[in-house]
């Protein structure tokens, strides 16, 4: 009561000095508050929703699989495709239960055999004594994996061997009408599959001859793809050179280190390029990230001799690592047997594959780490380590512009022990990092027990048995202020491939 305000003078020096920091403490947000520019080329919306797959399928079947071939001739009769048994349930069930986010079948492969009742030729299911004629394979698949809640995506082999008008500017028509039924009478397609293979010859309608194409023009992939663009404008198109999705470069799922999501696209077409595919290339002029297609079987198509050399647990895993673990994805293929449907040593080795994923990323075991970090966009919490533990891939931690390296250390509180390191980058902001190094806190130092170089989608990093109760991230090279949106530490069943 007795208090003795202050000399008016005084008070006012207080209350403009306070207001001066506010306004100047706003300003420093407002400048430091917005997000990083991208950096470099950034994916599409199409791409984003994809990216987050991760994993999916691929169905290889068609008369191969009654033939036991990988690439048919074309003169196939109809009447070789009988499924005894065929069920799409079992096949998107199971495809389901190995986590896969989608199938992909090949409506129509080299031989021409078109899996639907197209208008546009006989040579398909029509003719076949499946269902006496009535039966779509395509059809019945598309619905079953969105029973499933799985996407579907079609395969149509540009190369058919069957077609009389192969070679000439007919068979460019009759590819485009098939596309077209494709994209319009099957629902939702999240991916159309352009394979490059092109061997020459084939029974083209009974010439049974060698047929050359130039793959630079014949396709006229320009006006090709601008159907999908039109019909279906979320799917992403695959082949060796995108537009949307590459071709890694190989058919043994194994993605390179490193692996950039950019390529330089000049001129390059389905089946021609001299990008280099498998590492992609770090200042490529577009988004174009790789997918890793490859057979859990020897072949593509099923062989019974093939029945014992299903790809194991071990071997699946390895190759996950190699593929969503590098910020590509996965195409596993599954092919159908002879009654048209999953085998059961596939369905065996896929359980197990999924049980030790399941494993190992049951727990994020970073969880209710503290962070501390050498530097934070504006001291601002928009941006601020916390970002990374949310299961969100559109929050990150950032820098300020001008810092490209930078460390981040997790106090675990107590000991934990982890085999595997997860970490994404926010993809609507390019692929920023070049290089990181992961430390552990040990015997009173930080030792440094795995490296990489790209992130882009996802990185793993399969280590050691590590126990620490500090972790520390070091951004060791970026071309643009680092922005991570994930990271995550796990502790899988040992061994954790081969
Ligand atoms: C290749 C084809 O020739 C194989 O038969 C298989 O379809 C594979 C996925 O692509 O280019
Ligand atoms: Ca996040």
């Amino acid at each position: 009561m007795n208090a003795t305000p202050p000399p008016k003078p005084f008070f006012c020096v207080i209350v403009v000095a306070l207001v001066a920091v506010a306004i100047s403490n706003l300003n420093l947000q407002a400048g430091t508050l917005t997000p990083p520019t991208p950096y470099g080329p950034v994916p599409t919306e199409r791409q984003l929703r994809w990216h987050e797959m991760e994993f999916y399928g691929f169905v290889h079947f068609t008369v191969n699989t009654f033939t036991d071939k990988e690439w048919g001739y074309g003169d196939e009769s109809e009447t070789v495709f009988n499924p005894t048994d065929f069920d799409a349930d079992q096949i998107a069930g199971v495809a389901k239960m190995a986590g896969m986010k989608g199938l992909i079948l090949t409506c129509k492969h080299h031989d021409g055999f078109c899996l639907w009742p197209s208008k546009y030729t006989e040579h398909s299911v029509k003719n076949s004594p499946w269902k006496n004629g009535k039966g779509d394979v395509v059809k019945e698949l598309s619905e079953a994996c969105r029973r499933q809640g799985m996407r579907f995506g079609v395969y149509l082999s540009p190369w058919d061997r069957n077609n009389p008008n192969y070679g000439r500017p007919e068979y460019i028509t009759y590819y485009r009408n098939q596309l077209r039924e494709l994209l319009t009478n099957y629902g939702d397609i999240f991916t159309v599959w352009f394979d490059g293979a092109n061997g020459g010859d084939g029974y083209y309608g009974g010439a049974r001859e060698k047929r050359h194409i130039d793959n630079k023009v014949y396709y006229d992939w320009k006006n090709t793809w601008q159907i999908v663009r039109d019909l279906m404008p979320m799917a992403v198109m695959f082949s060796d050179v995108g537009p949307d999705v590459r071709w890694v470069g190989n058919e043994r799922g194994i993605a390179g280190e490193p692996c950039w999501a950019t390529i330089d696209i000049d001129g390059g077409v389905p089946g021609n390029t001299t990008a280099d595919l498998n590492h992609g290339e770090r200042h490529g002029t577009n988004w174009v990230p790789a997918e890793c297609d490859v057979s859990i079987r020897p072949g593509w198509f099923y062989h019974p001799s093939e029945d014992n050399r299903v790809k194991t647990p071990a071997q699946l895993l390895d190759i996950y690592y190699h593929s969503v673990g590098r910020g590509a994805c996965l195409n596993l293929n599954v092919p159908p047997d002879r009654r048209g449907q999953i085998h059961d040593s596939d369905i065996q080795s896929l359980k197990e594959f999924r049980r030790i994923l399941d494993a190992t990323f049951a727990k994020n075991l970073a969880l209710g780490a503290k962070f501390t970090a050498s530097n934070i966009r504006g001291n601002s919490s928009t941006f601020a380590p916390d970002n990374l533990l949310d299961g969100n891939r559109n929050t990150y931690w950032c820098t300020d512009d001008d810092v490209k390296t930078a460390d981040l250390t997790l106090d675990l509180d107590q000991p934990v022990t982890f085999n595997v390191v997860d970490l994404r980058e926010c993809l609507p902001l390019g692929q920023r990092v070049d290089a990181f190094a992961i430390d552990q806190w040990k015997d009173g130092q930080w030792v440094e027990f795995t490296s990489g170089t790209s992130i882009g989608n996802r990185r793993l990093l399969r280590t050691e048995n590590v126990t620490t109760s500090k972790v520390r991230l070091r951004i060791t090279q970026a071309a643009a202020c680092p922005a991570i949106a994930e990271f995550g530490l796990y502790a899988g069943p040992s061994p954790l491939g081969e």
